[in-house]
């Protein structure tokens, strides 16, 4: 079949739709409709160029929701019809990853997907008979992708996928990062570094847990407000102070606080959120994603004197299993998700997605199929 897609052609050029080939879902794939997609900082960050798994041509995306179109053979726990949010972390539940309790990282397709390729090693996307790579095994910027089985969530058929959408990565990943990674509790107090649509979940998820104070900290204070109907009890530039903003925390906070969350992908910021936990126990996750060739650092005492520094992918969450459990978790209230959506556009306006993020002017901008 033909259908529109945004496809990006280089690193840096502007994404261009295009009419591609999608061919059909083969053994244990599924063909999907999609309904909706958010625009994700990664999707920014693989097109600039730094990210060293970044190929091209590709059809990039992977915050979507739709509808299962058709099913290749074998496919037995998916339908025609199913409402689905594909996986760009899968869940195969054999492989030793799966099997481990310790992870949500399953491997079972993760070696193709990070070479934009499906499990056969072959890509679905063409235009005039060149291959298009897909992207994180999602490929969401494109009016219908297909996706390994093990890929997709089945969820709730009554779910609004343009909302559910963001549970795709962003709401999803910073939740699960406070609540399954950091393991937050009641009264616990955090730091969150970067009030994008990860960081706002970050807050959101700190309140889910009954955290005492909740410190955010951007150097766009447009994000504030939002930052504060979620949750933050401190909002803090740390351009308006004359010293580190690990010191400015550290003394807020009487030594530190028990958990920070890096929701930028800025290793100097990485290294202040470590800086600023508290001796002999805080733990700093990093949740930004950093450019090729980039390395974190700290003094090792810091770790030596109880620090822990943890990272976490779609916030720890298990896509199949316990994904559906967060699209109820909306439909009961449980979740925000709403206000996420600063803005919705028409897949012909794409790169305006991508403008006004990196303007700092959108948390997340939904495009509609
Ligand atoms: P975003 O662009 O919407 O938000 C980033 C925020 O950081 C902005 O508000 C910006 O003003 C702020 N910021 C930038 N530099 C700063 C600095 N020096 N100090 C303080 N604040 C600063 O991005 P997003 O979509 O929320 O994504 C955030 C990061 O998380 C990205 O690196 C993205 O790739 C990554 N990410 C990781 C995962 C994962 O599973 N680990 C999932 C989704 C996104
Ligand atoms: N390809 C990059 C790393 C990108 C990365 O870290 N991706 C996150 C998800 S970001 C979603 O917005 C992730 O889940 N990583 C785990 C994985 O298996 O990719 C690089 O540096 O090579
Ligand atoms: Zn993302
Ligand atoms: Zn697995």
């Amino acid at each position: 079949m033909k259908c529109k897609a945004a496809v990006a052609w280089g690193p840096g050029q502007p994404l261009k739709i295009e009419e591609v080939d999608v061919q059909d879902p083969q053994a244990g794939e599924v063909l999907v409709r999609m309904v909706a997609t958010g625009v994700c900082h990664t999707d920014a960050f693989t097109l600039s160029g730094e990210d060293p798994e970044g190929i091209f041509p590709a059809i990039l995306g992977h915050e979507g929701a739709g509808v299962v179109e058709a099913v290749g053979e074998g496919v037995t726990t998916l339908k025609v019809g199913d409402h689905v949010i594909p996986l760009y972390t899968a869940e195969c539940g054999e492989c030793k990853f799966c099997k481990s309790g310790k992870t949500n990282l399953c491997q079972a397709v993760r070696e193709t997907q990070g070479k934009g390729l499906m499990p056969d090693g072959t890509s679905r996307f063409s235009i005039n008979g060149e291959p298009i790579f897909h992207y994180m095994g999602t490929s969401t910027f494109s009016e219908y992708s297909v996706v390994p089985e093990i890929s997709l969530a089945k969820i709730h058929v009554d779910a609004p996928l343009e909302k559910v959408c963001l549970l795709g990565c962003g709401i999803t990943t910073g939740i699960g990062a406070v609540l399954n990674t950091a393991k937050v509790e009641k009264g616990d107090t955090v730091a969150i570094f970067g009030l994008g649509g990860i960081g706002l979940s970050c807050i959101q998820g700190a309140r889910m847990a009954g955290a005492s104070r909740i410190i955010a900290i951007d150097i766009n204070e447009s994000k504030f407000e939002m930052a504060e109907q979620f949750g933050a009890t401190d909002c803090v530039n740390p351009k308006n102070f004359d010293k580190s903003i690990q010191e400015v925390i550290v003394e807020m906070t009487d030594g530190g606080v028990d958990y920070s969350f890096e929701c930028i992908g800025n290793v100097q910021v990485m290294r202040s959120a470590l800086e600023c936990c508290h001796k002999g126990w805080g733990e700093s996750i990093i949740i930004g994603v950093a450019g090729a060739g980039q390395e974190i650092s700290t003094r090792p005492f810091q770790l030596v004197t109880g620090r822990v520094w943890k990272g976490s992918a779609f916030g720890g969450v298990k896509g199949r299993s316990q994904l559906p459990g967060y699209v109820e978790d909306y439909m009961n209230g449980k979740i925000e998700i709403d206000p996420f959506v600063t803005h919705t556009m028409s897949l012909e306006q794409i790169n305006e997605a991508f403008d006004l993020m990196h303007k700092g002017e959108s948390i997340r901008t939904v495009i509609l199929f």
